[in-house]
């Protein structure tokens, strides 16, 4: 069953088609299937296909956009679940999370500060194409312990080197930790940049997250 509902959310996202993805996601919600497995089986590989073709030039930019907001409008009805997994937990610690300058994907950086605050992370989200300035400023007014800092594009990343930087010149680097993700980043780059880690995944920048606070994993159930 929950095959079918995956693969069905799979093609709402390929299509562009909202009202069926949010449908379906419904659906999910109705029959008891856990929103992170829909994410990740069904949501997820439909945008990384429509990606993919989009790289080859067998779909086009207002494909990327309607395969977006299919997604977005699913993961609308899915998100209060996730919340609601995450009220009763004490707060591990506070995050300042957002997209690099000049860049607009959200959706990645949307599901990281969404699990992490499922998993008892205080979650301050200042959006896409964030100046590195906002992450000080946020950092100091939210008293951080970690800014997470998304990056998408090849031409882009290089703003998580400033963030980092930024967070020096401000005097914060020393109680600061700065996590990087986005499907340009990687291990090697975080090292780079003097970041404290990278994650490939919303899951592994839960674990990373919280071994940075000295935490250990969650338990299961
Ligand atoms: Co864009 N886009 N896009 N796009 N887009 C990519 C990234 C691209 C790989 C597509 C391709 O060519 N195959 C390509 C980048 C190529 C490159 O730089 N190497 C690309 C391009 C070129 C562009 C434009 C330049 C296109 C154009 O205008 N000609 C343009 C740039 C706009 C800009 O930012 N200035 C553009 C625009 C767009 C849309 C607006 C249409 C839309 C974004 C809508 C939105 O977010 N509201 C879009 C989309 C949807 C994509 C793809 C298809 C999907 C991205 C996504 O949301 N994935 C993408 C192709 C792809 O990735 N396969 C593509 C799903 C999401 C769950 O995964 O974001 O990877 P992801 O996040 C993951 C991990 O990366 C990680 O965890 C997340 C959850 O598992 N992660 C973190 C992410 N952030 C993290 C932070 C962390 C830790 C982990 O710690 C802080």
């Amino acid at each position: 069953m929950s095959d079918e509902l995956f693969a069905g959310l799979r093609q709402a996202v390929i299509d562009g088609d909202a009202p069926a993805a949010a449908a379906l996601a419904e659906q999910v919600l109705a029959d008891g299937v856990p929103p992170l497995d829909a994410i990740d089986n069904g949501l997820v590989p439909g945008l990384s296909y429509v990606g993919e073709q989009f790289g080859l030039g067998e779909l086009f930019l207002p494909d990327m956009m309607l395969a977006a907001r299919a997604m977005q409008k699913a993961m609308a009805v899915l998100e209060p679940e996730l919340a609601a997994q995450a009220a009763e937990r004490k707060v591990v610690g506070r995050v300042v999370i957002g997209t690099v300058k000049g860049d607009i994907h959200e959706i990645g950086k949307n599901l990281v500060g969404m699990m992490l605050s499922t998993s008892g992370f205080e979650v301050h989200d200042l959006g896409v194409d964030v100046p590195p300035d906002r992450f000080v400023e946020a950092a100091k007014e939210h008293n951080a312990d970690i800014v997470g800092v998304s990056a998408l594009l090849t031409t882009t990343m290089a703003g998580q080197r400033t963030v980092v930087q930024a967070l020096e010149a401000a005097g914060l680097r020393s109680r600061v930790r700065v996590i990087v993700g986005g499907a340009p980043a990687s291990q090697s780059w975080a090292a780079e940049i003097g970041a404290d880690g990278y994650s490939e995944d919303a899951i592994g920048a839960v674990a990373l997250a919280r071994k940075l606070m000295g935490v250990g994993l969650v338990a299961a159930g």
